[in-house]
């Protein structure tokens, strides 16, 4: 076997989980001042971005996580027209969102300028929508961006674990400043880790999202290269939620999400059903 053969990443999940990707070659790795970061070229699922040890996104899968965590908020909206990802400094939400021809303006806040640099040297596939000219990229802390932000149609928590930079990011405090900078019909989309390992976490989010929101709902996609690889995320609005009819007329070019997904999506299996108030 070459020595090539045997160069692994792995994450460690958890204290007793892991999850081993044979890698063919390191193309950066650099401590940044908020993290560790590397990108390499996985044989399975090709190039990886990973922070602090953990898979941020893959070339192969992050189709999913990346049209689900946008076009589900989007196409509750007939019109959306102000959108802002927190985190997401690859740029594949950014990519997602200007296919929706309503959109004028799609704002990134990454706290993290070495991200977004990676990624535009190493992800084109996901980080050459940040050219375009409706997209605006802001390098600063994404809890002191939506303080000032106001108006918003959608705005999407596309968040690392609740661990370091990212952990006042699944405060109560963050979802309030979130509920302010939306307008009335504004919904709110945060990635919520996995229901098999992280159930708890979860609860405590639809918690923290209930003292602002008066509806929140969960909805799930798998993630293969996402710890269990099954995954979650919370939707929160000021006012009841149904996908707009332009989501069976709006043609936009997908790979996961589909109308019937939309809907199909926010189906939970009893374990997580009993997690709802
Ligand atoms: N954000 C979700 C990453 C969470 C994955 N957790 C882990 N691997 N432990 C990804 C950002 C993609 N735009």
């Amino acid at each position: 076997m070459s020595a090539k053969q045997q160069t692994w990443f792995t994450e460690y999940q958890t204290d007793s989980l892991s999850l081993g990707l044979r890698i063919d070659q390191i193309l950066l790795a650099e401590k940044t001042p908020f993290q560790h970061l590397l990108v390499a070229e996985t044989e399975t699922y090709g190039r990886l971005l990973a922070l602090d040890g953990a898979v941020q996104t893959t070339i192969q899968d992050e189709f999913v996580y990346h049209e689900m965590i946008t076009h589900v908020p989007l196409f509750m909206l007939d019109a959306p027209r102000k959108v802002a990802v927190i985190g997401g400094g690859d740029g594949g939400s950014i990519r997602e969102i200007l296919k929706h021809p309503s959109v004028q303006e799609a704002h990134l806040i990454e706290i993290d300028a070495r991200v977004v640099e990676a990624a535009r040297r190493f992800l084109p596939e996901l980080s050459a929508a940040l050219d375009d000219p409706r997209a605006h990229v802001h390098i600063a802390n994404g809890i002191d961006w939506v303080r000032e932000a106001r108006d918003f149609d959608v705005i999407i928590v596309d968040s690392t674990d609740p661990v370091g930079a990212a952990a006042g990011l699944f405060q109560p405090s963050f979802y309030q400043s979130i509920a302010a900078a939306l307008n009335p019909h504004g919904i709110l989309v945060a990635q919520s880790e996995s229901p098999f390992l992280h159930l708890a976490l979860i609860k405590d989010m639809i918690a923290g999202m209930k003292t602002a929101f008066s509806v929140v709902r969960p909805y799930v996609a798998p993630v293969p290269t996402y710890p269990s690889g099954y995954w979650s995320f919370l939707m929160a609005s000021h006012r009841p939620l149904s996908p707009s009819l332009r989501c069976r007329t709006d043609r936009i070019d997908t790979r996961y999400w589909t109308p019937e997904m939309q809907s199909a999506a926010f189906a939970l299996p009893r374990f997580m059903e009993d997690l709802l108030p």
